[in-house]
């Protein structure tokens, strides 16, 4: 058909947000004739998504970023952490300096991709019944495409107005004078109860385990001050490469128990009062290997957070004397004013361990115990199947005909956590055993995109037809990630990152967590020793 014509491109991503217009702009600079599809109607990926009351991003700017010159140049900020809106014109100014849509189709949802070894080109198929061709297949459809709804007995009876978080009516919802109620406590539901918690009669928390959430420490953020630091900002993107998270701080080299406790007591009150994730990722270097290490930063931020609430039940639910798991192994929200906003007499929080919930009816939601809490407006905060569930729900095929999400049923194979055995020239970004959940966003894609460039430019040079990872390879590379995962605490943790919150989905380490420098060298070696671990062809 003439669309397949048209689309028979040398490069096709899926996704444009942080990863895939990174790829376009970098490709496109090397002559490479790139394609994006894009599910939704904008740029910006889960901002283009995310609309839901008080979402923001939890990772401060200028870090949260792109490092290209053009666009960092003359764009400044109104605030440290950046609300949707404004990350969303960040988008329409990336677009004026990089021209991006030209190359983009949105509203194209990609259902099902094989590579055809014949003609060496995958064959794309979208929603709406169109085929694309193209020699390079990418996916950067970030780590939370596929949205998870728990099915609770009667949800479709609530006659008031419930949604998901990702998929909030855009112009908003009015709480104003109305009950609201807010299932589930990562970092969109404290987001959600902290903002309508100031306009809603009253904001009711279905809590299952509570969020160890640290200070945001929002500030404003004036042009000239920008402006003035722009000078330093190359050396601030470089530095960001060589820490752990791809942040602007690192753990520091000393451990827990070196220091006495009136010293470690000091430490923790510095990085508590710097706000943002320094408690978390420039804490001491043992935090998230040492139980008892792990135990004292609890210690400290159940102390700090507990004598924010006067409400004796609402303390214990929200911050309890003993951890309900090792602090930092399932994501710290940055909160503002979340625990002074819950300790409010209108608000309640319930805790859904003990009385869980049992149904929804046309009013409300009733727990396990009986009681009937009636609402005028839920707010499903439940999450994602993280990580892996957009790159299963898509109908990948490897090339014999093998679905992706067979092939990960048991669990997660990639090699690089950029590449997969069986589908050739095809390459993800901020997936599947990559850095991931453990990096700053900007600062991933941008590692991972360097080396997708990199590789294809070696590609064009070698004249090579396709690669292809190994099974080999995978193992290998299932077992280092695996490995270093099982040195921390975070296999302990029913969190996202070990795939423990859908039911069903296999327990493992999703991502690679040893870090942004180590994981570049990891690519970098294989790139510089003629793409050890692939067959070329
Ligand atoms: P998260 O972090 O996965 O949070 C989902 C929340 O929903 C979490 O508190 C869950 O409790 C709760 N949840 C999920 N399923 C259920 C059921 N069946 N019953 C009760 N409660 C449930 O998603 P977010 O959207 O907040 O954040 C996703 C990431 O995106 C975030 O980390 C940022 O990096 C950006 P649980 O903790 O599993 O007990």
């Amino acid at each position: 058909d003439t669309y397949a014509q048209e689309l028979d491109t040398e490069v096709l991503i899926v996704g444009a947000g942080f990863g895939g217009v990174y790829l376009l702009h970098k490709l496109r600079e090397l002559g490479f004739k790139c394609k994006i599809f894009e599910a939704g109607k904008e740029l910006g990926g889960i901002w283009h998504w995310n609309c839901y009351p008080g979402a923001r991003v939890d990772t401060q700017v200028p870090i949260y970023e792109y490092s290209i010159e053009e666009v960092w140049k003359d764009w400044t900020w109104s605030e440290k952490y950046p609300g949707f809106a404004e990350l969303r014109k960040y988008f329409e100014h990336v677009e004026k300096v990089l021209d991006v849509k030209k190359d983009v189709e949105f509203d194209t949802r990609v259902v099902s991709a094989q590579f055809d070894k014949p003609s060496s080109r995958w064959i794309v198929r979208t929603e709406d019944g169109r085929t694309a061709r193209a020699k390079y297949f990418m996916l950067a459809t970030g780590f939370a495409a596929k949205r998870h709804f728990p099915d609770w007995k009667g949800m479709e009876s609530f006659k008031g107005e419930i949604h998901h978080s990702s998929f909030w009516p855009e112009g908003g919802v009015d709480v104003r004078g109305k009950r609201v109620a807010v299932v589930g406590t990562g970092s969109t539901g404290v987001q959600i109860v902290q903002e309508t918690s100031k306009d809603a009669a009253s904001v009711t928390v279905f809590q299952r385990t509570p969020n160890l959430a640290l200070p945001m420490r929002q500030a404003k953020l004036s042009r000239e001050e920008q402006m003035e630091r722009k000078k330093e900002y190359p050396e601030v993107f470089k530095n960001r490469m060589t820490t752990f998270a791809g942040f602007q701080y690192d753990f520091i080299e000393r451990n827990t128990f070196d220091d006495s406790s009136e010293e470690r007591e000091q430490f923790y009150e510095k990085l508590w009062a710097a706000g943002g994730f320094k408690y978390w990722l420039a804490n001491y270097k043992d935090l998230l290997f040492d139980k008892s290490a792990n135990d004292q930063a609890y210690d400290f931020w159940a102390k700090k957070t507990r004598a924010r609430i006067s409400d004796p039940v609402k303390r214990d639910i929200l911050a309890p004397l003993t951890p309900p798991h090792a602090w930092g192994t399932k994501r710290p929200s940055l909160e503002q004013n979340y625990y002074e906003q819950l300790d409010k007499e209108e608000n309640e929080v319930v805790n859904i361990k003990e009385t869980p919930i049992e149904e929804f009816t046309e009013t409300g939601i009733r727990t396990a115990d009986g009681k009937l809490r009636e609402f005028d407006v839920i707010a499903l905060a439940t999450g994602f199947d993280s990580v892996t569930g957009g790159m299963k729900n898509m109908g990948l095929k490897d090339v014999d005909g093998v679905e992706l999400s067979e092939k990960w049923k048991m669990g997660t194979w990639s090699y690089l956590g950029m590449t997969c055995s069986g589908f050739p020239n095809m390459f993800f970004l901020y997936g599947a055993q990559g850095p991931t959940a453990f990096s700053n966003g900007p600062s991933c894609v941008e590692c991972q995109g360097d080396w997708i460039v990199d590789a294809m430019a070696k590609l064009r040079e070698e004249d090579i037809k396709y690669i292809d990872a190994t099974r080999e390879a995978e193992e290998g590379w299932r077992q280092k990630v695996t490995e270093i995962s099982d040195k921390t605490l975070f296999p302990g943790t029913s969190s996202w990152y070990m795939g423990a919150n859908i039911p069903g989905k296999p327990r493992e380490q999703l991502n690679y967590a040893g870090g942004i420098p180590l994981y570049k060298k990891e690519c970098l070696d294989s790139l510089n020793n003629g793409f050890a671990g692939f067959i070329t062809v």
